[in-house]
């Protein structure tokens, strides 16, 4: 594989946007348009070659220039008026209203489908028109639609899904009296969690307690900062290790509770989880709330701190197995931590096991008042720094710009979790974090991470404009040559790419970022939408399957949060939430940075 340094030659970024992608001529296209688009979608969408012994389909990539070229095609070949060229200004604000409507209308039309079909319910399952209860009856679904319906002006909707939140009842004290109440599939009323049912720390913080905290932000109702609290306090015996590391789950039988990490963890914490509660647990102490959770949070951090003091990731002490230490890079972290001991084991990514714990040092970098002297900075920095230099890749001929996984050596896996990396970036540029500022050797400035962020953005679009149905694959492998294989083809329904798109439109006000989001839109419209549901979306068990990828009958709660509110957030105004007032979790949840008055943790 290329390095970085080898092939950055020759692509340029400017504030203004990117120089890397060519352009065709919009007005030449109009006119072919809808012939252009039926060929490229019969003739030339680019079929994958399938290997008869393993059965892997692998993607002979094209160049660059080319492929966006026929995405200015696809993108632009539909019937519909939001397609349309704009001739002038107004026309061009008429589309993106038009394509932020469309949005809004799929969150309304999802939305009511859950209420006829999954009322109370934890999931709607969108194609056959059922209710799932998969998660111990504490309905995410409810608690990450609020936010996108208020944003999206949706009140009597944000009403309904605000009180069945509400009825969820966390209260530790509570979940004891649960069997005598019968309430599990009851769709009303006050309800405690399943008996036994293990709770995920990191996902109810990031979902439940996220969005009590956004809506806090939104409506200064503080019914929802109590809320958030009581979620917490329920999630708060996970902390009780030797570390205060938190474990997976905790899970209540009567009123006593239970905590474990997951089986297939052999006894460790994941990094994504013990490092994705932070935001959440010291914005509630900030906003009011007692002083524990964000200090039960900063242990994590402390313990951090300590390893880097402590001589990582040279000093073989910090590792579990000492004789082979697989992290030889400072600000990459291994994905594993023994809550008893503090040790660190595994290989390093910005993928599932380690993702929002990065996404989280430059969020409460910028949430809790960028103080160039937070460690959070520096931890960021490091991050980036490490990242670009070992992490980002391009592809030898077919310049896919990736960031892999690190171990023992590089691994050349693509993983569409990792599109965030991009819209990470792009934040971190808005609020400054990598100009350049006394007492700091770092040797990427601004100008090299945003080429990083729209190379990795690009490849990004790519991977979905590549794809038979224009979806794009969960995880990918690179060869020597350039061409990728899709080594896991299911979909569902993530926000990654689009939430980089969004992130990418507010810093450069580049439209093809908005270009590239609605053809994901419209992609999740024609695929997605589920096929015998009345409103709802499916996740896709392969994106491969064109014409008909089948539907697996799941909507995670994530695809309103996240998935549909950046989408709208891409065709909003800037005034819509704006970049300098709120930090978005990493469940999309708006986050209103507090002002002075409000007591800081
Ligand atoms: C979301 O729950 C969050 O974005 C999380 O950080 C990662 N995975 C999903 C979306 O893909």
């Amino acid at each position: 594989f290329c390095t970085l340094l080898e092939t950055r030659d020759g692509m340029s970024v400017s504030r203004n946007g990117p120089g890397i992608l060519a352009r065709v001529n919009v007005g030449a296209v109009l006119v072919a348009a809808a012939v252009y688009t039926a060929f490229f979608l019969l003739v030339l969408a680019p079929a994958p070659r399938i290997d008869r012994k393993t059965g892997a389909r692998h993607f002979d990539a094209a160049p660059m220039e080319s492929s966006d070229a026929r995405g200015e095609v696809a993108s632009r070949g539909a019937v519909s008026d939001l397609w349309a060229t704009p001739e002038s200004a107004n026309d061009a604000r008429n589309v993106t209203l038009g394509r932020r409507d469309a949005v809004r209308d799929m969150a309304l039309r999802a939305w009511r489908s859950y209420l006829t079909h999954a009322r109370g319910a934890d999931e709607l399952k969108p194609v056959s028109m059922g209710r799932r209860n998969n998660w111990g009856g504490t309905r995410p679904t409810a608690f990450d639609a609020i936010g996108t319906l208020i944003v999206m002006g949706l009140h009597d909707e944000a009403d309904e899904a605000i009180d069945l939140a509400l009825a969820v009842d966390f209260d530790p004290a509570s979940q004891g009296r649960r069997t005598s109440r019968g309430h599990h599939d009851s769709d009303d009323g006050s309800r405690p969690v399943a008996d036994g049912f293990g709770v995920s720390v990191f996902e109810t913080t990031i979902r439940h307690v996220g969005s009590m905290l956004s809506v806090f932000g939104l409506t200064n109702d503080k019914k929802f900062l109590s809320k958030a609290a009581q979620v917490l306090d329920f999630l708060m015996p996970a902390f009780e290790t030797p570390t205060g590391i938190s474990l997976h789950q905790v899970a209540y039988r009567g009123d006593r509770a239970m905590t474990t990490n997951q089986n297939w963890c052999n006894g460790k914490s994941l990094l994504a989880e013990a490092g994705t509660l932070q935001l959440e647990m010291r914005y509630l102490s900030a906003a009011g709330a007692h002083r524990k959770y964000g200090e039960a949070s900063e242990r994590f951090t402390d313990h951090l701190l300590k390893t880097l003091r402590n001589g990582w990731p040279t000093n073989r002490e910090n590792y579990e197995s000492p004789a082979a230490p697989t992290m030889p890079h400072k600000g990459l972290w291994p994905s594993f931590i023994d809550p008893k001991t503090g040790k660190w084991s595994g290989a390093a990514s910005l993928a599932s096991l380690s993702d929002s714990f990065y996404e989280y040092q430059v969020k409460q970098w910028v949430l809790f008042g960028k103080d160039p002297d937070d460690p959070q900075l520096e931890l960021y920095e490091n991050t980036v720094e490490a990242v670009l230099d070992h992490l980002l890749h391009y592809s030898p001929r077919t310049h896919y710009a990736y960031v892999g996984h690190v171990g023992i050596g590089f691994e050349p896996t693509l993983d569409h979790l990792t599109c965030f990396v991009p819209g990470m970036l792009t934040l971190g540029l808005l609020h400054g974090a990598h100009a350049p500022r006394d007492g700091r050797d770092r040797h990427w400035g601004e100008a090299d991470v945003a080429t990083a962020a729209v190379d990795l953005a690009a490849t990004c679009r790519r991977l979905y404009l590549e794809s038979p149905t224009r979806i794009g694959p969960e995880v990918v492998e690179f060869d020597a040559n350039g061409t990728y294989t899709v080594t896991n083809p299911k979909y569902i329904l993530r926000p990654e790419t689009i939430e980089s798109f969004f992130y990418l439109y507010r810093y450069t006000h580049d439209e093809r970022y908005r270009d590239w989001g609605w053809d994901i839109v419209t992609a999740i419209e024609r695929h997605c939408r589920a096929r015998g549901g009345d409103g709802g979306y499916s996740a896709l068990e392969s994106m491969l399957d064109a014409p008909t990828p089948k539907q697996t009958d799941s909507m995670e709660s994530f695809f309103f949060a996240e998935t549909l509110k950046y989408a709208y957030l891409l065709f909003s105004d800037d005034s819509v939430l704006p970049l300098d007032e709120f930090v978005f979790n990493t469940e999309g949840h708006p986050l209103r940075i507090l002002r002075p008055g409000h007591r800081r943790h």
